[in-house]
């Protein structure tokens, strides 16, 4: 093959043809060529060498035929000829003997072109204003890369009537993008996005007005941006810099999110930083937010459709609702998809609504897309009313306002200025596939331990040496993953615990000063932790005997710690140092759940379906779905507990196990609290999980109407216990005479009747009858129907 000669021929022409070039005259002759060969081409320089002009491979194998700015390390390139279409390696660009200047492909295929041919171009030019030049023997500029603007504009180049920059697609991808700048024949200078993927304009969303007069847009060489009318006087400015173009490089660039901003770069490298700035000494960007500016009828504004733009120091950055996420993560102005099957209109469509839930966002709202708007009502009845309605994608809640609109929302946006809060309809996440997320891999790492565990202990020779250093590997790599880890502390293998010293737990409580609470037989302390960048911790003591066994103990922690749900108290770490046995765990802002439900503003009947509906999946898991079964032993309002978003995560679970007091199930030996307490405590019957599930039936009735189970009694002929008193209304179908006050439940008995059914259906005297937890979270969740419950018995009243 002669390829290999060829090429190195080629080379040396292209070479030689730049190097003379580059020591004799900056004017570049006709018959000169560049040919696309890696990203340090050769190129044509300026003058001054601050511009070139060049190929740039801007993605793999492919070439941009551009100009940039060649001092700075980053080249910033500020014009190119084919940013709609890249060239491959082997591409050439020539200044042909008819004064034209074209741009091939490797194969020959004329890809750009200067239309300059016969126009008595006698030489090309790299000036140092940036501008490249094709000119006559009078050094007439008969070409020029000023006229034809890609995305910038530098100091002394104009724009004409019509004259329109297009922003890029993406940062790093520079083909023509979705907004433009533009002089327009009736004189304004607008900002608007384009009907992508075509290059007209929508509506604008930024202008500077001069009705009729408008006639050049200038940026003089003292970095001064303005309107002039025909005469040359000025109309408006738009920006201006003080500082010297001696000591500054300029630009102005409509970026590929739509801002237009006018940039300065020290030159001096010795005191520069090496970036772009903005000149604070102006205004230097327009709009000043450009995600309250665009509110288009058409096209999903800013960020794409479903996406939120917030403005940030940076400039706007675009978000995704929750349930909701990028398109392309490369490329986030596409807009949010739904990450769940939106609901269908059809047959079944009911059934379906139960499905679906609401999430909530504060000082939100997408503009536009309305199909539905209701005075007067609450925002509870808002909610209901978007997930009974399949047409319902979010719903704009604003002073008794409710605003439905349907998919795909338009001009998303955040800022403190809105006052209304959106809720967005998203579909629930099924509680069996992997629930809080990382659950999963959680157990499958530890499966795998195990496994290589009892191999090791059967092995060969060969495998006992190598096993261990797989097992190393296996764990070590999980642990980097990790990075919460301290390094300094031995942790038990296959999770990420904690040990603490008992000073260090002593010194994070200050000395155990501020008592969270007190049960039986452990207090909690509030603690702050110092490795923790201060992050609050709870700190719960155990009151242990001495002489527990060390090796149960950690085998306990160990089951607790590789619990990993999002409706759990993650547990961080322990101590267990002498007689000490501690446990660590996340602090939760919001108390529990006796706090809010008894306390003086209860959540709504739709925060209080949902905290049943979060307790129920907590539990799920830690019956079916954790590595290892817990069987809690103690649910009450008091062990749920309320994070800063009022998610309810239950806590202590696991705590019974761990206080093996008495083993005994005598009257002294029953771990749990009176009244959530299963009847099979008091029969010696084989303790299950559904112990679990009678006292989260008893909680789901005070969740449901706000009422402690036991009451003190206030009028003689109230009932005081919620159980009998439910069933009975139930029986009789008075439930709403269990309310409080005038509760918004109120106005959903079919709801509150089903919850209560299953609540009853957990409190059922035989274990047998009461439903495992999955059914439970199916019946909860609407996915399963529910039958009309026998009577619980009377035991209840008759163990007080
Ligand atoms: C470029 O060519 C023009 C016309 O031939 C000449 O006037 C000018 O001096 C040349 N410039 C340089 C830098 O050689
Ligand atoms: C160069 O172009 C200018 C402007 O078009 C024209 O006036 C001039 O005669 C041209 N000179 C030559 C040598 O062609
Ligand atoms: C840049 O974006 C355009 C428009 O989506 C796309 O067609 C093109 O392939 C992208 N170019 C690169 C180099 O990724
Ligand atoms: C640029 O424009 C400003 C404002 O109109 C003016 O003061 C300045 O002299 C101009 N500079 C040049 C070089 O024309
Ligand atoms: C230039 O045009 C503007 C508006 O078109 C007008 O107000 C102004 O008087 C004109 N100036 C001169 C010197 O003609
Ligand atoms: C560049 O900056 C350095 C440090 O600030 C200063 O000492 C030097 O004089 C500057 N050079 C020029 C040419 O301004
Ligand atoms: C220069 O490039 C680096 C690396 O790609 C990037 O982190 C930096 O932000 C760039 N600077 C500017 C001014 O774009
Ligand atoms: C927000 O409200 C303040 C006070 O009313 C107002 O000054 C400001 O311009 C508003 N901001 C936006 C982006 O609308
Ligand atoms: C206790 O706290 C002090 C101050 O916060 C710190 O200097 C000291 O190292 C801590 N001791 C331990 C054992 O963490
Ligand atoms: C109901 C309640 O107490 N909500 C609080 C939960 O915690 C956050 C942040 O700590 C507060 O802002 C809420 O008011």
């Amino acid at each position: 093959m002669a390829c290999p000669l060829i090429n190195l021929l080629f080379f040396l022409l292209t070479f030689l043809t730049f190097s003379t070039l580059a020591q004799t005259s900056k004017n570049i002759s006709l018959g000169s060529s560049l040919t696309a060969v890696k990203d340090d081409n050769p190129s044509w320089p300026s003058p001054s060498g601050e511009f070139a002009f060049g190929f740039r491979e801007v993605a793999k194998n492919g070439f941009l035929l551009a100009i940039w700015f060649d001092e700075i390390p980053n080249k910033t390139i500020v014009w190119s000829a084919n940013r709609d279409n890249l060239v491959p390696r082997g591409s050439k660009v020539e200044l042909t003997v008819d004064g034209e200047f074209i741009l091939n492909d490797a194969t020959g295929k004329r890809i750009w072109y200067t239309q300059s041919a016969g126009s008595g171009v006698a030489y090309a030019s790299m000036l140092d204003t940036g501008n490249f030049v094709l000119a006559n023997r009078s050094s007439s500029n008969v070409w020029e890369s000023f006229s034809y603007p890609t995305d910038t504009i530098l100091p002394s180049q104009t724009l004409n009537q019509n004259g329109i920059l297009y922003a890029r697609y993406t940062a790093k991808n520079y083909s023509t993008g979705r907004f433009l700048l533009s002089l327009q024949l009736d004189g304004n200078l607008v900002l608007a996005t384009t009907n992508f993927p075509q290059d007209t304009p929508n509506e604008a969303y930024w202008s500077v007005q001069n009705p009729n007069t408008g006639f050049r847009f200038i940026f003089n060489e003292s970095g001064f941006m303005y309107v002039t009318s025909k005469n040359g006087s000025l109309l408006s400015t738009i920006s201006s810099s003080m500082l010297s173009m001696k000591d500054f490089y300029q630009r102005a660039t409509l970026e590929y999110n739509g801002v237009f901003r006018h940039y300065v770069y020290l030159k001096n490298t010795s005191s520069s930083s090496g970036r772009w700035h903005m000149d604070w000494s102006t205004s230097s960007y327009e709009p000043p937010n450009i995600c309250m500016s665009i509110l288009e009828s058409r096209g999903g504004g800013a960020c794409g459709f479903n996406g939120l733009c917030k403005l940030e120091d940076q400039g706007p950055t675009c978000q995704c609702p929750n349930g909701y996420s990028f398109i392309d993560p490369n490329d986030e102005l596409r807009g949010c998809k739904p990450d769940f099957v939106p609901q269908s209109c059809g047959e079944g469509s009911r059934e379906e609504a139960d499905l679906f839930d609401i999430q909530e966002l504060q000082n939100a709202d997408y503009y536009g897309g309305d199909y539905a708007d209701f005075r007067e009502v609450s925002e509870d009845w808002c909610r209901q009313n978007c997930l009974d309605d399949c047409f319902c994608g979010v719903a704009l809640f604003r002073t008794g306002q409710c605003v439905k609109k349907r998919l795909p929302f338009p001009n998303g946006r955040i800022h403190p200025n809105l006052t209304g809060k959106l809720l967005i309809k998203v579909g629930k996440r099924n509680p069996t596939v992997n629930p809080g997320g990382g659950a999963n891999t959680e157990k499958k790492d530890h499966k795998t331990l195990i496994i290589f565990g009892s191999i090791i202990l059967s092995g060969s020779g060969i495998l006992n040496f190598l096993l261990p250093l797989i097992t190393y590997l296996v764990v070590s790599r999980s642990y980097s993953r990790k990075a919460k880890v301290s390094q300094n502390h031995p942790v038990i293998s296959g999770m990420n615990l904690k040990h603490f010293t008992y000073e260090e737990l002593k010194n994070a409580t200050n000395q155990f000063k501020e008592e969270l609470g007190r049960g039986a037989s452990a207090i909690v302390f509030k603690g702050v932790l110092a490795s923790g960048n201060g992050k609050s911790v709870a700190v719960k003591s155990l009151d242990t005997r001495v002489g527990e066994n060390d090796l149960e103990f950690k085998a306990e922690v160990s089951a607790i710690g590789r619990t990993n749900h999002r409706n759990l108290v993650q547990l961080l770490g322990f101590c267990y140092e002498g007689e000490h046995r501690i446990l660590v765990y996340e602090f939760m802002s919001n108390g529990s759940l006796a706090g809010v439900l008894f306390g003086e503003s209860m959540p709504n009947w739709y925060q209080r379906r949902q905290i049943a509906l979060e307790i129920a999946r907590g539990l799920l898991y830690l019956h079916e779905e954790s590595s290892s079964q817990i069987i809690h032993c103690d649910i009450k309002p008091q062990n749920i507990l309320l994070d800063d978003s009022l998610t309810a995560r239950i806590s202590d679970f696991g705590l019974a196990k761990l206080l093996r007091i008495d083993q005994t199930l005598t009257m002294t030996g029953i771990r749990g609290t009176k009244g959530y307490v299963a009847p099979e405590w008091f029969k010696r019957l084989p303790i299950t999980a559904k112990v679990d599930i009678y006292s989260y039936g008893i909680l789901l009735l005070e969740i449901i109407f706000c009422r402690k189970h036991f009451e003190a009694a206030a009028e003689d002929e109230g009932p005081m216990i919620l159980a009998d008193w439910a069933y009975d209304c139930y029986k009789q179908n008075k439930l709403h005479q269990l309310f409080k006050n005038n509760d918004e439940a109120m106005h959903d008995m079919k709801m509150v009747e089903k919850y209560v059914m299953i609540a009853i259906w957990c409190i059922q005297e035989d274990p047998l009858l009461r439903p495992n937890m999955k059914k439970v979270t199916l019946m909860l969740e609407g996915t399963v129907e529910v039958s009309a419950p026998p009577d619980p018995s009377s035991f209840i009243s008759s163990i007080l």
